[in-house]
């Protein structure tokens, strides 16, 4: 059966994409790894502005991502309003000092000595954008019932993937900032229950005197195996 005369309950349309030739495909990929092996988690940023076009480039890249049942579960929030982004650091350090200094933590502080974060967010002041992906479990639907939704986690996260992707193309810094729990943003960004905060993005330029740890990416042989068929003999 061809395409064109495959039954469909639903509209189709054709799709296809360009065939390159195999070098320049090689070389896009190439291309492409070195742009995103540049990019690192910023917990330095300057308050110069960016501009709201930026954000929402972002999180059309970020619309773009496949999602289960493709019921697109995420929300992205974005403020660069100095008293939001305040009463979130607030929240966000009360959090972190109970995570930092009141609970039991030895696997955690060994797993992160090496970024040396503490309980101070001063970056969710100084970063010009606070955007926040929230993961919708369930979706509103015109109708007042709820839709139930599939791989919320999986989507909202992939999505998440093409935000960071995007901001790094446009030469733009963020930390993928998880303050735990951080329920808090529902109430101060006002969302519906139906939605969890997912992760929390401050959005900017690298500050003049940022510095990152020194860290190695996994090597390849560890983050890919092949299970190859054999070579004839
Ligand atoms: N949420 C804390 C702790 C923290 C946890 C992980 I996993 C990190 O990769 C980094 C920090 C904080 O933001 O400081």
């Amino acid at each position: 059966m061809t395409s064109s005369t495959r039954p469909h309950q639903h509209p189709f349309e054709p799709y296809a994409l360009p065939r390159l030739p195999v070098e320049e495909s090689l070389r896009r990929g190439e291309e492409f790894f070195q742009e995103l092996d540049q990019r690192r988690s910023v917990r330095w940023f300057s308050p110069d502005p960016v501009p709201v076009e930026a954000i929402e480039l972002a999180v059309r890249a970020a619309n773009t991502a496949p999602s289960g049942a493709h019921q697109q579960p995420w929300t992205f929030v974005a403020t660069d309003d100095p008293d939001l982004k305040h009463r979130i650091r607030l929240a966000a350090e009360e959090e972190e000092r109970r995570f930092y200094l009141e609970r039991e933590l030895p696997d955690w502080h060994g797993a992160l000595a090496r970024l040396e974060t503490d309980e101070h967010k001063e970056f969710l002041d100084v970063a010009p954008w606070l955007v926040v992906a929230f993961a919708q479990k369930h979706t509103p639907l015109p109708d007042g019932t709820l839709q139930k939704n599939y791989y919320v986690s999986e989507s909202v996260g992939i999505a998440c993937g093409l935000f960071i992707a995007a901001l790094h193309t446009m030469g733009l810094a963020t930390l993928t900032h998880t303050p735990n729990p951080m329920a808090f943003l529902s109430q101060v960004l006002d969302r519906p229950a139906t939605e969890r905060p997912f992760i929390l993005f401050p959005v900017g330029y690298p500050a003049d005197d940022c510095e990152v740890p020194v860290l190695d990416r996994k090597p390849l042989a560890e983050a890919l195996t092949f299970r190859r068929r054999p070579a004839p003999r």
